[in-house]
């Protein structure tokens, strides 16, 4: 579930180091995909994803793809897959691994560019069409 979670909001641009290849199958998430990830990460089920609502999940995933918990997420833990441009992306100071507080700040410019309106929150409009693009 949290995978599957990752690979989408990875689609969507979401996702700060685990992201994999974009497959034909995880280019193009079902709208019902799209949906239950959604409102898997609106967990105050506002109809809405703020800020709040992002890094909580980016703390969770970060803490699980962290398998030896030193803090840090290196390629070898972000898996195979893990795309070489969007983990040296999320790798600021390119040390080779990825801080907490580089995935939150990636996952936060990830977020303002999905964020059209700039209401500060991500309507389902907005995450499809960041999915889409
Ligand atoms: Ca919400
Ligand atoms: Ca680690
Ligand atoms: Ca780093």
């Amino acid at each position: 579930m949290i995978r599957n979670t990752f690979a989408i909001l990875a689609a969507a641009g979401l996702a700060a180091f685990a992201s994999r290849p974009a497959t034909a199958e995880e280019a193009a998430p079902s709208k019902q995909d799209i949906e239950f990830v959604f409102v898997a990460t609106d967990t105050n089920a506002n109809g809405a994803i703020d800020t709040a609502e992002i890094l909580e999940d980016v703390i969770v995933d970060f803490r699980d793809a962290d398998t030896n918990q030193d803090g840090f997420v290196d390629k070898a833990e972000a898996g195979e897959e893990a795309a070489g441009s969007e983990f040296s992306d999320g790798d600021t100071n390119a040390d080779g691994k990825i801080s907490v507080e580089e995935a939150v700040a990636e996952k936060l410019v990830d977020f303002k560019s999905a964020d059209k309106d700039g209401s500060g929150s991500l309507s389902i409009e907005e995450v499809t069409a960041a999915i889409e693009k």
